[in-house]
């Protein structure tokens, strides 16, 4: 054990040998890859979709190049957003230090516009941090910024802009700081879970910043069921660190297991301060740590709890009005159809910033778009994303089987709520298909949208098929290329 920790330490730099190891590469600067995970030592984080952001040696510094760039961000296989953030994705990746490191973190500005960077919950000293004007020039385009910090503190933390607008666009990222004396009990798995919300209008790629009415809700980037599933082994002790940079407050929800929040963004919560439970409201800013023993086999639903944060590029088709021809009553024509009225020229008067439409009946101005939900829209949908499954047994795009829906449907108010939201006929399986869902029920993919993924709690040998394939894939950057190196 003791051959394999000092070589694991002098190798990767994580834990009590850091210090030694930064000695080792001194003379040697390259890129090094994120470390293996060994008990005795902090497994390193794994942030699913996004990754590492990796680093160069300069003395006893580890230094990180971070871009801040514009990028065209699939989020669903049904759509592809532009938003700000670092070295091709947003949110940025993953900074992983480790408590008495010295960090450099050099900031470009590829952007069309003047930035700059707060490292959130540092207890660092003013010129780093990262108000512009206030504490420090803003980094203008083409230009760049120097920030340099000793770690002294332990747990999660991230970086972010901190013009509001630009940090509605996507510019944020993790920076995990690993305590030097590894936390107790020791975890197996360790992930990072970014939770953001844009409002892009139909037919629009460019998130509203200003926009308060939020379609499309993302883990790490990504909507249900494009979200990369956490892997486990059935027994594995996990943490799973949530933080959150947006405009809301989300209700984070685990099935089949009872977890304890074990951290904050101000690092580790004392054992005796752990609270038990199932939920844990991660409110904006903060960061909630939780931990619980895999000991339930499954597919799990990990999930925002809010209903609309579980569901993709919203309309309002729900209740009798999709179902009835003509105008509502009770409103006038341009409110009948979900219009938005205003001076001069609805929807983009002045008065007005764009917004989604919300027509009462799916008659309004989201109706005409590529929709994962809503009987108006389907068959375009269905058209426009390759590997949807057109043809799946017993079933037509739009239709439900037969005895899915009551023979005196029409006469129950309310109805339909999810009869032609959810279900096998919007599943997408093969549009999102990676490793990471091998094995997963066939039509998964229709009920799984917005702020949703699985945790797999996978017995021994579904666990090492599932890695297996992870493995074959060979996917450059790979999030959990961690857990494959000590697979
Ligand atoms: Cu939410």
């Amino acid at each position: 054990m003791s051959t394999r920790r000092t070589f694991i330490q002098r190798v990767l730099g994580l834990g009590a040998g850091v210090i030694a190891t930064t000695k080792l590469h001194a003379d040697t600067p390259k890129r090094h890859a994120a470390p293996i995970s060994a008990p005795g030592f902090n497994t390193p984080v794994v942030t699913t979709d996004i990754g590492d952001l990796p680093f160069t040696l300069d003395g006893g510094t580890k230094v990180f190049h971070l871009v801040a760039e514009v990028i065209k961000q699939p989020i669903s296989p049904i759509k592809t957003i532009d938003v700000w953030g670092f070295n091709g994705s947003a949110p940025g990746p993953t900074i992983q230090v480790n408590q008495g490191d010295h960090v450099r973190v050099i900031l470009e500005n590829r952007l069309p516009e003047p930035t700059s960077l707060h490292w959130h919950g540092f207890e660092d000293t003013i010129p780093n941090d990262g108000m512009p004007v206030i504490s420090q020039p803003p980094v203008k385009p083409g230009g760049r910024f120097v920030y340099e910090f000793d770690i002294h503190q332990e747990g999660t933390y991230f970086y972010h802009s901190h013009m509001a607008m630009q940090e509605m666009a996507g510019m944020l990222g993790g920076f995990i700081m690993h305590p030097r004396e590894p936390y107790r009990p020791y975890c197996d798995k360790d992930f990072l879970i970014h939770l953001q919300e844009y409002a892009v209008l139909p037919n629009n790629t460019v998130p509203n910043t200003m926009n308060m009415e939020f379609n499309w809700l993302l883990f790490n980037g990504k909507a249900g069921p494009a979200t990369t599933p956490l892997i486990v082994r059935l027994g594995d002790r996990v943490r799973i660190r949530f933080v959150n940079l947006g405009m809301d407050h989300h209700p984070m929800h685990l099935h089949g297991h009872t977890f304890y929040v074990t951290g904050t963004e101000g690092g580790r919560i004392p054992e005796t301060a752990w609270w038990p439970g199932n939920t844990v409201l991660v409110g904006v800013a903060q960061a909630r740590s939780v931990e619980f023993i895999a000991n339930n086999p499954g597919d799990w639903m990990l999930h925002c709890h809010l209903p609309h944060h579980m569901m993709n590029q919203m309309s309002s088709n729900a209740g009798k009005m999709t179902r009835t021809t003509g105008m509502p009553a009770g409103g006038d024509m341009n409110t009948g159809m979900g219009m938005l009225q205003g001076e001069p020229g609805a929807p983009l008067g002045e008065d007005y910033g764009p917004t989604l439409g919300r027509g009462l009946g799916g008659v309004g101005n989201a109706s005409d778009t590529p929709s994962t939900n809503g009987p108006l829209s389907q068959q375009k949908t269905m058209a426009a994303v390759p590997g949807m499954q057109h043809d799946m047994e017993g079933m037509q795009m739009g239709q439900m089987e037969q005895d899915d829906i009551a023979k005196n449907a029409n006469d129950v108010p309310n109805f339909p709520q999810d009869a032609y939201m959810e279900g096998p006929m919007m599943a997408m399986d093969q549009a999102v298909e990676r490793p990471e869902n091998y094995g997963l029920n066939t039509g998964w993919s229709g009920f799984m949208q917005g702020m949703m993924t699985f945790v797999r709690v996978l017995p021994p040998e579904k666990y090492d098929e599932v890695i297996s394939r992870m493995k074959q894939s060979k996917r450059a950057n790979d999030p959990y290329a961690s857990i494959l190196e000590s697979a």
